[in-house]
């Protein structure tokens, strides 16, 4: 009896000591396997660190490139990438609206140590003009775009705010004025002060704590608007305060036959210059520049469609069908003449709302893709940046999204 038990024991504790080498070699084969991917892991992390160093470089030079010599040959080129390994890269960027570089091998002692791709694209902004409307200099006074009513006009009728009464969209006007000029003085007959707010929250008992007076300055963010005299209205029960001209929707919900207006934030920013980049402007935003989408001698939308005309002339290829003739008549707009001779509809006026290069001044945006590869491996970021001081700040990052 006591012989049979101890051959079992014995059998049993083979089996528990062969289970347990089982587990140590599966332990330690998956152990090999974590080490492996970590070590890819980390590489393919540092080939994206060196793509945004890259991608720092070139949007902080670029404007400061020299753009190519009617007769510059290969070899010449070639000279320039010697002291510039990304001259032909911020070329394109300043052109245009953006670039990729690579894929590039980052160690070049260390060729299958994988590579990284940066992808530049310019979302307008700066000095130099943006690719939307910068509202804190549409308005009458100092900074003021000399030509804000025309661009106010554009902009209300692009949106479809009703002509009518026809004090509508001079109050619109006035009231964004007095809410961005520096004084206290009420601009036309229903613009409006700190008194006419003061009056308005006691009239509907706006909490103390929500009560707000206007600026008197730039608004820092286009959804400030919505706390503008005209552009909130109060439902017809007053429980609801609603602003159609920063969402889109009905002029007036309480009313069925009030007609729809368009989201101006799509044509609007608050940062930027006076003029408008239009390599980069949207249809949307072309559609309320004179002479573009407005003709300048009644405000009433253009007959031609100088808006298509640009959007097609300025794509890096011809439409389907023709023929590619030569890289000249394709993408971005070198400058007015260039344009002109591009897009033969388009009216003079719009020479002085435009701008054609683009820059990496202060609040520049820019979108970057930045994709690390190694041994099948690849890690890629996706993050918003704009200029400030000569360095990028990070507004959105989203890792492998
Ligand atoms: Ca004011």
């Amino acid at each position: 009896m006591k012989r049979g038990s101890a051959l079992v024991m014995a059998i049993w504790i083979i089996s528990i000591l062969s289970l347990l080498v089982l587990n140590f070699a599966t332990e330690a084969h998956l152990q090999t396997s974590v080490n492996l991917y970590m070590r890819e892991r980390i590489r393919v992390a540092h080939l994206t660190d060196s793509g945004i160093a890259i991608a720092e470089s070139v949007i902080l030079n670029f404007p400061e490139v020299q753009e190519a010599a009617d007769d510059e040959r290969e070899e010449d080129l070639e000279k320039l990438m010697e002291d510039d390994r990304w001259i032909q890269e911020k070329r394109e960027l300043k052109r245009g609206s953006r670039t990729t570089i690579g894929p590039i091998v980052v160690d070049k002692e260390n060729p299958s140590g994988g590579t990284v791709t940066i992808e530049i694209e310019s979302l307008g902004g700066g000095d130099n003009g943006g690719a939307k409307l910068n509202i804190n200099t549409l308005f009458k006074g100092d900074g003021g775009h000399p030509r804000y009513l025309e661009l106010w006009e554009g902009i209300l009728t692009w949106a479809g705010v009703p002509e009518e009464p026809q004090e509508l969209r001079q109050e619109l006007i006035d009231c964004w004025t007095d809410w961005r000029d520096s004084d206290t003085v009420k601009s036309g007959d229903d613009g409006a002060e700190a008194d006419w707010y003061e009056e308005d929250q006691e009239e509907h008992e706006v909490a103390e704590e929500q009560k707000y007076v206007p600026r008197n300055g730039e608004i820092p963010d286009i959804k400030e608007l919505a706390k503008v005299k005209g552009f909130y209205r109060y439902t017809k029960d007053q429980k609801e305060v609603v602003s159609p001209l920063l969402t889109g929707g009905k002029w007036d919900p309480d009313d069925d036959d009030s007609p729809v207006v368009k989201n101006i934030l799509d044509i609007l920013d608050t940062k930027g210059g006076q003029k408008i980049n239009v390599n980069l402007a949207s249809a949307d935003v072309l559609s309320v520049i004179p002479g573009i989408g407005i003709d300048p001698n009644n405000g009433e939308p253009m007959d031609e469609d100088v808006v298509g005309a640009i959007i097609e002339a300025r794509k890096d290829a011809p439409p389907d069908g023709e023929k590619f003739v030569n890289d000249e008549d394709y993408g971005p707009f070198k400058d007015w003449n260039d344009l002109q001779n591009r897009v033969p509809e388009i009216d003079m006026v719009a020479n002085e709302y435009l701008s054609f290069k683009n820059d990496s001044n202060d609040c520049a945006q820019f979108k970057l893709t930045i994709t690390g590869t190694s041994s099948g491996l690849s890690h890629s970021i996706q993050a918003v940046v704009y200029v400030k001081e000569k360095k990028l700040h990070f507004i959105r990052w989203q890792e492998d999204p």
